[in-house]
């Protein structure tokens, strides 16, 4: 295929990379990459040991005390060059994003886009590090406060973002004046090794020391583990489940280090009697079918107000007969595969589950086999009757199944099922009444990271703060200010008189 052989795609690739250097493990088992896709074997990558581990943490750490002293605006031009190198490359690297992970073409080359946008953001944020200044009660006192940079940040992705997650952290902590090492998720790593390549190139150019952008591939069980444990990194970024998620809390906070994490979600979209249902539509079987249902901000649970709930059904099957399911890299198509056979299972059982507790699954659930669909991973997205409170709608099932939730009454019930659940990533309300949407958005409104109104919950643009509440994690990510959780804050008090008087007016006099 044209494309990996443009982005330096080999038969076997190096596990570890601290920039332009790369390092070839010498034992460890080979991870074999197929594209969910077609199911053929793309290519092999040889997973970190111990040894190159170290070799990255090092490099990074030495990397770190010369790029703290690059002026933010100069490092601010470096993700300048990485963001016009991206969008060079963007055609090559949104289609191996498209065939390694199955999302379609359309949403592989939104995903690069997302990492030239969050360039641009970080590129501006570079001259915009700045901190409060405050009156002190003291006389000739000066306060305020500065952001230093922390150090080295590791970012752990899931496969469904396979490039986008990295760069709004990477990028965003590039400027903050730290440097990162990334672990990829180990059913996606060959997106990541072509993106090292490629900002391989502005480093080469700007002749910039190795150990600025790190990469190491491996499993979480292993790789990851010395990652969360390892004392030299102050701050872990970590996407994936609540289970691992959880994990990666307790080990890091252990050690008193930070984590970001953004976990499961279980979004919602409560439509109210008053919704606009030409313009909900299309975005609800977006934010259900797109990425087949991996992302975490995909619609997994629809609210529906009683006076609509018939018509938005009809509407939803006529729309779900429509959709056309194969090959991710052919543009007719809107669903691509699920990730693997695990993922395939997940969905299978969950759909079993959900009729056990008295659901009805309306359409969709087969798995499809024959030509096109050799992979196995070709599942029919699912239209589901269910009621909020039934254990399976309660979890997460990383797929496209949506649960259709009959509210009466006023928002303010559709409200309370959109928040009875353990996580809080995003939510969404359509209609076309002011008081619906202000209490959707009210203290006693959604209680998730992102609440959107006439927008879906998926495809979020960069310039907001990502991220959400409960089992979600609390962390946040990408635009606004996330940018502070990659800093270490200082309160700077400085005293430019001839006296040394004591704050809270304390007395405390020495006798001469
Ligand atoms: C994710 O699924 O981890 O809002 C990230 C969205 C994308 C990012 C999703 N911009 O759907």
């Amino acid at each position: 295929m044209e494309f990996l052989e443009k982005l330096g795609i080999e038969k076997n690739n190096f596990g570890a990379c601290t920039g332009r250097k790369w390092y070839m493990p010498k034992t460890g088992e080979l991870i074999a990459v197929s594209s969910p896709a077609d199911g053929k074997l793309i290519a092999f990558v040889r997973p970190v040991s111990n040894e190159e581990y170290e070799t990255v943490v090092k490099t990074a750490q030495a990397a770190f005390s010369h790029w703290r002293l690059v002026p933010a605006p100069k490092r601010g031009e470096i993700v300048r060059q990485i963001g016009l190198k991206l969008r060079e490359h963007k055609e090559d690297l949104g289609r191996l994003v498209s065939y390694e992970m199955g999302k379609s073409l359309q949403e592989g080359l939104g995903e690069v886009q997302e990492m030239i946008d969050i360039c641009d953001f970080a590129v501006g944020q570079s001259r915009m590090l700045h901190g409060f200044t405050m009156h002190s009660e003291r006389a000739h006192h000066r306060m305020y406060e500065q952001y230093h940079p922390a150090g080295i940040i590791s970012i752990i992705t899931a496969f469904n973002f396979p490039v986008a997650v990295w760069a709004w952290n990477a990028m965003i902590a590039a400027v903050c004046g730290n440097v990162s090492i990334w672990k990829p998720a180990t059913q996606v790593p060959l997106s990541a090794i072509a993106t090292q390549k490629i900002i391989g190139k502005v480093l080469r150019e700007n002749d910039l020391p190795e150990g600025i952008f790190s990469m190491i591939t491996g499993e979480g069980s292993v790789i990851g583990e010395s990652l969360l444990n390892d004392r030299r990194i102050p701050l872990i970024s970590f996407t994936g489940s609540v289970p691992i998620g959880r994990h990666a809390a307790e080990v890091v906070a252990k050690r008193l280090g930070k984590t970001i994490l953004e976990l499961s979600g279980n979004n919602a979209v409560i439509l109210t009697e008053h919704a606009d249902l030409k313009l909900a539509l299309p975005a609800v079987v977006f934010g259900a079918v797109g990425t087949a249902g991996q992302r975490c901000t995909t619609t997994r649970r629809l609210i529906i107000h009683d006076a609509v709930y018939d018509k938005v059904k009809s509407v939803l099957l006529k729309a779900y007969q429509g959709l056309r399911i194969g090959n991710p890299l052919d543009e007719k198509n809107h669903v691509g595969p699920l990730i693997g056979m695990g993922a395939v299972t997940a969905f299978n059982k969950a759909l079993e589950a959900v009729e056990e507790q008295g659901g009805r699954i309306l359409f969709g659930g087969d798995t499809l086999d024959g030509p096109g669909y050799e992979s196995g991973c070709y599942v029919v997205p699912a239209l589901v009757e269910a009621e909020n409170d039934f254990p399976i709608v309660q979890a997460e099932t990383f797929g496209p199944i949506l649960y259709l939730i009959r509210y009466k009454g006023s928002v303010t019930n559709a409200i309370a099922l959109q928040n009875d659940v353990r996580q809080g990533l995003s939510s969404a309300i359509f209609t076309t009444d002011m008081r619906q949407a202000e209490e959707f958005l009210a203290a006693t409104g959604s209680d998730c990271g992102i609440a959107n109104v006439n927008i879906g919950t998926s495809g979020a643009e960069i310039g907001g703060a990502f991220g959400g509440e409960k089992e979600t994690g609390g962390g946040r990510e990408s635009g606004s200010d996330a940018w502070k959780a990659y800093m270490r804050r200082q309160t700077v008090t400085i005293n430019y008189g001839k006296e040394m008087p004591l704050a809270q007016g304390i007395r405390f006099d020495l006798e001469n």
